[in-house]
């Protein structure tokens, strides 16, 4: 009898903080909604012609599932905080699929490690939504500290790979040394994003190799890949660029051949590094590619984006190459949580002519830019390569005033 009204008390505040939870978690659900029901409009400030920008990111951090970062229980947690944190999405492999707009994401907590994830969307410019579950990406023997920005290319022999970097501390480095790390390319195969079989990392002459790309077609009967070797030779400054390497499975892949197609050079937009984006696309004039340049300013590192075309029987040769950037991160693009960055490693060619291009900006988020075929083609074939001086580059535009004062 005299723990009545103590009961009663007990009860009352469990019933406050129970409606406190409700109502929270409506609110969480109801901004999660909207956010993915948000429609996506073309940017008329971006007037290149080149490509369409659209006005907001297409996935985010804030896509993620509130059940992937909240526990939703009442009980355990009553107050219904988040308690495994997402700190960005970006750097997705694209792949259409099944009629869908799917992209491999990598998603980053805030524990800093990294996992991939996919998201699909119908129209490839928003609506998309995380599948139920992360990818269980099957480990090698020696397991992966890290997994990031994955490649898929659907290969005529029929699977779908994703290679991506997997990254381990430097055995070779002292204890007191924690940040020295040894980067790979790891490889899995699919057939429908949901199953995947875990192959042996690739084997190379470089000791690091990221952003390594595999082309979709067989050469000469062997798998080829796009590599970006880096030993302590090539980070000194004497070399190194995007290469190319043959070998003749992806089972037990191991490269003995390696040359760089696409070098880096000194002032310009792929000075410091650069590293293939996505796989090629064939055009009737040649495979098309996207890849990230980084150069160094007083404010960091800045990547953008460039593109090139190589030769439809010899990939590896070089047959247009437009000067400059194809897209640069632009107003709150710039600002993240590694700023100045475009980096985009999933594109995907429609059956219309359509090319989605699914750029990530400053290692935050991920946007969706939109052109055709026809048009990047138009651009590699006609954009003036980079004169490598000053008034080599003057004369180029002059040449271009000229001629436009001598039609109007
Ligand atoms: O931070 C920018 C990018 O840096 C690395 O790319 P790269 O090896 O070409 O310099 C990667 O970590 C990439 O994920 C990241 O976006």
């Amino acid at each position: 009898m005299k723990n009545k009204p103590k009961n009663a008390a007990l009860r009352r505040r469990a019933g406050k903080s129970q409606s406190m939870f409700t109502k929270r978690l409506r609110e969480l659900r109801a901004q999660h909604s909207a956010l993915l029901a948000r429609r996506n409009v073309v940017d008329r400030n971006w007037t290149s012609g080149v490509f369409e920008r659209y006005c907001d990111p297409v996935v985010t951090a804030a896509h993620v599932p509130l059940e992937w970062r909240f526990d939703l229980n009442a009980g355990s947690n009553p107050l219904l905080l988040e308690r495994q944190g997402i700190n960005a999405v970006f750097n997705p492999g694209a792949l259409y699929h099944d009629g869908k707009f799917l992209l491999v994401c990598r998603v980053e907590g805030c524990d800093r490690k990294s996992f991939f994830a996919v998201a699909e969307s119908k129209n490839g410019i928003d609506g998309f939504r995380f599948w139920d579950e992360p990818v269980d990406l099957p480990e090698t023997k020696q397991p992966d500290t890290n997994v990031y920005d994955m490649r898929l290319t659907a290969h005529e022999d029929g699977w779908i790979y994703g290679l991506f970097c997997t990254e381990r501390k430097d055995p070779a480095v002292p204890a007191h040394d924690t940040s020295s790390a040894l980067a790979l390319c790891g490889i899995v195969r699919t057939r429908n994003l949901r199953e995947w079989e875990r192959l042996e990392d690739l084997k190379s002459r470089a000791a690091q190799q990221r952003n390594v790309v595999l082309h979709s077609e067989f050469i000469q009967g062997r798998y080829a890949l796009y590599t970006r070797p880096q030993d302590s030779f090539i980070e000194a400054g004497t070399g190194g660029g995007i290469g190319w390497a043959t070998c003749a499975s992806m089972e037990g892949a191991t490269i003995e051949d390696e040359r760089i197609v696409d070098p880096r050079v000194y002032h310009t937009i792929k000075e410091s590094k650069n590293g293939q984006g996505p796989p090629p696309l064939k055009t009737s004039s040649g495979w098309l590619h996207l890849a990230h340049g980084v150069r160094a300013t007083a404010a960091g590192l800045r990547y953008v984006l460039y593109v090139f075309l190589t030769d439809l029987r010899e990939p590896w040769r070089v047959s247009a190459r437009p000067g400059g950037y194809f897209l640069a991160p632009q107003g709150q693009e710039r600002v993240g949580d590694v700023s100045n960055v475009a980096f985009c490693n999933g594109w995907i060619a429609a059956a219309d002519g359509r090319v989605f291009i699914y750029y990530a900006s400053s290692d935050t988020r991920i946007h969706v830019a939109v052109s055709s075929i026809e048009r990047l083609v138009d651009y590699a074939l006609h954009t003036p390569e980079d004169a490598l001086t000053s008034r080599g580059c003057m004369l180029s535009r002059r040449e271009l005033i000229r001629r436009n004062a001598s039609i109007l």
